[in-house]
């Protein structure tokens, strides 16, 4: 039997600009995910820092901290049944370019020619990343 989850979902400056937070956040309550807690505010490097632990140092990173303060982004606490699963296949693959059709960077993506990649939405790939993520953004 699955297990009830909570995720992060982050909609990055991207999403917000191109007044994308209803499409996405409708696609995640159309599928039957709940949206139990959300804020819209500006990251900083130290936010950024701890969510995105993994990559600091690496090249692209000074491009991610640039795109990810680049404008506001809303943070939403999901829940549901395998919602963790559930939430990543929505998002599609990490290239917009490439991710299928019928997630949301797939129909709403594209290479925008910055150095970082922009791709509307984050979602926690784990358990432990989302319990960590969530800490980070409430
Ligand atoms: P994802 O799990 O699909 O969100 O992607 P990753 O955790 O692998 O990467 C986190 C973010 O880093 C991605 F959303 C995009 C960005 N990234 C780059 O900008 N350049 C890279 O070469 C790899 C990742």
């Amino acid at each position: 039997m699955s297990q009830k989850q909570t995720t992060l979902v982050l909609i990055k400056p991207d999403g917000v600009r191109r007044g994308l937070i209803g499409a996405i956040l409708g696609r995640i309550e159309a599928k039957g995910y709940v949206l139990d807690d959300i804020r819209i505010l500006q990251a900083t490097e130290e936010q950024l820092a701890a969510h995105y632990h993994e990559h600091v140092g690496k090249p692209f990173y000074p491009g991610i901290v640039r795109y990810m303060m680049s404008g506001p982004l809303v943070a939403v606490r999901v829940s549901g049944y395998r919602v963790i699963e559930g939430v990543r296949t929505l998002s599609g693959a990490t290239d917009p370019t490439t991710a299928a059709p019928g997630t949301i960077r797939g129909d709403f993506g594209y290479d925008t020619g910055s150095d970082a990649i922009e791709n509307l939405i984050h979602s926690s790939d784990s358990q432990e990343s989302a319990e960590l993520e969530l800490a980070v953004w409430f």
